[in-house]
């Protein structure tokens, strides 16, 4: 069985067409596919919809947040809900159809032979449409965090993952510094550093269908921090081992 972890923040409009998009695979896959909402409390009341779907169907499940708590915070309440309920693998995405449902087969074939499968939208086959300064902030924090911090895959800020159960479960999760978007470049890095294999599969990444993102200047700022914080400490255990 495969979970999926959606985090959403005000997604009423996606969240609609997303949770039938995703349990729609469950007739073209062999294995299972599960979702976990996890939602912050949405003023839109993106929770109360995804409650809906919860009702009749049991293989959605909704965790609900006080308040925006954080993208990273929300990712890990989801792996936790994922592993308790015994999935295999996990699967996490935007709920806006920039990450569409249609490359969860090729993300999960790959995974025969990787731990950790990344929706890649910088290797070859792989792409993006988004406004030219989205694009530029993608590139731009992909090549730093690559170079700083030594990072193999082409695509480490890609928030479409699926991850191995036993994966998560080695990674301390809760030591995990960054609560936002930066998690995601913290987490690959630390993966990448337990051994674990690390695939890509090529995705065209469109600009979101409905609503707005969520990203902030804050979120940039952590994401500089992050990388930072992250290089220093790469080179402080390379100076040690080399000692
Ligand atoms: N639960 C939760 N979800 C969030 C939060 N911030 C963003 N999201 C969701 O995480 C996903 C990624 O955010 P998005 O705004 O699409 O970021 P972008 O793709 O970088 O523009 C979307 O499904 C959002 O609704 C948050 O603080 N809490
Ligand atoms: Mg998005």
């Amino acid at each position: 069985m495969f979970t999926v972890v959606l985090p959403t923040y005000n997604e009423a409009d996606n969240i609609e067409l997303m949770l039938p998009a995703l349990l729609a695979l469950n007739d073209i896959l062999s294995h299972q596919i599960h979702v976990c909402v996890v939602d912050d409390d949405s003023p839109d009341g993106t929770g109360a919809r995804a409650d809906a779907w919860c009702a009749h169907d049991n293989r959605v499940q909704v965790i609900h947040r006080a308040g925006k708590l954080g993208l990273g915070t929300a990712y890990i309440a989801g792996f936790h809900h994922a592993l308790a309920n015994g999935a295999e693998g996990v699967l996490t995405m935007d709920c806006d159809f920039s990450h569409h449902p249609r490359y969860i087969p090729a993300m999960i074939a790959k995974f025969a032979e990787a731990d950790l499968v990344i929706g890649s939208r910088y290797v070859q086959g792989g792409g993006v449409r988004f406004p030219l300064r989205r694009k530029l902030l993608s590139a731009t924090a992909n090549s730093i965090a690559r170079v700083a911090l030594g990072v193999k895959a082409h695509d480490c800020t890609a928030g479409f993952r699926l991850y191995r159960a036993a994966v998560l479960r080695d990674i301390p999760l809760e030591q995990i510094f960054s609560n936002g978007y930066s998690f995601l470049t913290e987490m690959i890095w630390l993966v990448q550093r337990a051994g674990w294999r690390i695939a890509e599969v090529p995705i065209f990444f469109e600009d979101r269908l409905h609503g707005s993102s969520k990203i902030s200047s804050r979120e940039i700022f952590k994401a500089i921090y992050t990388v930072a914080r992250l290089s220093a400490r790469r080179i402080l255990s390379t100076s040690l081992f080399h000692a």
